[in-house]
């Protein structure tokens, strides 16, 4: 039988150089293997792309239940062939993926004022409840999470104009994704999870992040895990 493909997910914030490495790694993996395929998430170009584009345009407002359920649906659409492709020997590279959906919801709060006029600031969605729509997902074989610092972010011309491109969410989104990898490193032994100083050259990073690909610490298994399953 022939082997299946390896699925490498890329996290990061913003400004941590995700795209660039992504495609880089897609190029080896095709110039190595012949058989390579780039993911990108939010998929912006189906039908519930276009939605959840709107709303980081801030052209539309969703209540930030719904908004989560879209992303983890614009995953699903996915999900089918991302399985016939690793099983057909396929190797995948996701720019981004559930681990996002829920740094970025989870790192949601309302802010409000208290009696003394201090400000307030509650979750508003839980991890749990925000991990659960992924449930079922294929899993990737390792997340390479690109650590960007604000200071760096900045140096790189900062963020753009899109919803969550603000200093103080990235920060709250950068603590999210520290509890995703201590729950996964604790729960989930089927995913490796990499940390990499993204302050690095480009060149550089992409060196650790070929060398971490050639060298899945158990190889790939033959099966395929599920997210949080
Ligand atoms: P890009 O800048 O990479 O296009 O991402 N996001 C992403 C979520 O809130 N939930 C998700 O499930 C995913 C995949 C991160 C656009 C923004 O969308 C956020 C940044
Ligand atoms: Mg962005």
């Amino acid at each position: 039988m022939a082997k299946r493909g390896v699925f490498v997910v890329i996290e990061g914030l913003d400004r941590s150089g995700k795209s660039t490495q992504s495609q880089r790694l897609f190029e080896h993996l095709q110039e190595k293997t012949g058989k390579a395929r780039l993911l990108k998430f939010p998929d912006r170009t189906t039908a519930i792309g276009k939605m959840i584009d709107g709303y980081l345009r801030s052209e539309s407002d969703l209540d930030d239940r719904a908004i989560h359920l879209l992303f983890a649906a614009n995953r699903w659409e996915c999900a089918a062939s991302i399985e016939r492709d690793l099983l057909a020997g396929t190797s995948i590279v996701c720019d981004r993926y559930a681990f996002s959906g829920i740094a970025f919801s989870a790192a949601k709060v309302a802010v409000s004022k208290s009696s003394e006029g201090n400000e307030v600031r509650e979750s508003i969605l839980t991890y749990e409840w925000c991990k659960s729509p992924d449930t079922g997902l294929p899993a990737p074989d390792m997340v390479i999470f690109l650590d960007v610092t604000p200071e760096v972010a900045r140096s790189r011309g900062g963020y753009g104009e899109e919803r969550y491109e603000k200093e103080e969410t990235q920060l709250r989104v950068k603590e999210q994704f520290r509890k995703i990898e201590q729950d996964v490193v604790k729960n989930f032994t089927g995913i490796e999870w990499w940390n990499l100083d993204a302050s690095k050259s480009l060149d550089e990073i992409s060196e650790s992040i070929r060398n971490l690909v050639a060298l899945p610490s158990d190889g790939v298994p033959a099966n395929i895990n599920k997210m949080w399953m």
